[in-house]
């Protein structure tokens, strides 16, 4: 063999090399040897239509995923619209009641919101029959019609009848009042505590008081506030409605834990959530 024949030869073998150089790197990556450049590129192809069939496949099931999202999301959305209609509802209409004797204002740090603020009312002290309890009317009224004759109760303006006690410079003076609305479901007036039991919050203390007992005119029980205000200008002595402190008899009534002649206090409490 002569020089030039094996010069051929050698550069047929370097170009054959250069051929399948990548394709064997290659085959040592992935541990398929190729034997020739179709080979390699078929099997190259072979992945590609692998590679799209996998990326048809995810993106079908990516388009169920986002579909599902989509009506879970409105069901939420729905559900979301529902509990805002609920705790809207719940915000308005749950909750009770109570009256503040001698404030025209509700607690302001008990939650509690100001229904109307007015006048404490009821029958005249001496007038034994008509209505028993005491009213706390708003301060504008609204009138319905105005028949004359025939019979009716005749309703005061109530007034602290508290001479001679701790709130003598109240007395005489007209009583204001306050309707307070609290969220709680459940508020309880205790007489003879101005401290609610545990579990329950104070809305306010004070005393508790009614008619005097030897007036013909009956009253409910009410709790005055402890730091009792008057209506401005309603300091004359009218005389109609009466609010009196009350104290204890001992007998029937266990002394102790009650002390004769005392003063009895009063609380207002509503249920913790
Ligand atoms: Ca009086």
């Amino acid at each position: 063999m002569n020089i030039s024949a094996l010069s051929t030869i050698i550069m047929l073998y370097f170009v054959v090399f250069i051929l399948c150089i990548d394709t064997i790197v290659n085959g040592f990556e992935n541990g398929t040897l190729c034997y020739n450049r179709f080979e390699y590129e078929y099997h190259v192809l072979e992945k590609l239509v692998k590679s799209e069939q996998d990326r048809t496949r995810l993106s079908g099931m990516l388009s169920n995923v986002y579909s599902r999202l989509s009506d879970k999301s409105k069901e939420i959305e729905s559900l979301d619209s529902r509990i805002n209609i609920l705790e809207t509802s719940l915000g308005v209409t749950a909750g009770s009641t109570y009256i503040r004797w001698g404030r025209t204002t509700c607690p302001n740090d008990t939650g509690s919101e100001l229904v109307y603020k007015g006048l404490a009312a009821g029958p005249q002290h001496n007038h034994p029959g008509g209505g028993s309890n005491y009213l706390c009317l708003p301060e504008d009224p609204i009138f319905g019609e105005n028949p004359t004759g025939g019979s009716r109760e005749l309703l005061y303006g109530a007034e602290y009848e508290t001479t001679g006690t701790f709130m003598s410079n109240l007395h005489n003076n007209d009583v204001p009042c306050a309707v307070c609305k609290t969220k709680s479901t459940n508020v309880l007036m205790i007489p003879a505590r101005n401290v609610c039991y545990p579990g329950w919050k104070t809305e306010y203390s004070g005393y508790l008081m009614t008619s005097h007992y030897n007036h013909p005119s009956q009253k409910n029980y009410a709790c005055m506030d402890a730091d009792p205000k008057a209506i401005s200008g309603g300091s004359a002595n009218q005389n109609g409605a009466l609010f009196y402190f009350v104290e204890g008899r001992c007998g029937s009534l266990k002394c102790p834990p009650y002390i004769e002649g005392h003063e009895l206090t009063c609380v207002v409490c509503s249920l913790l959530p």
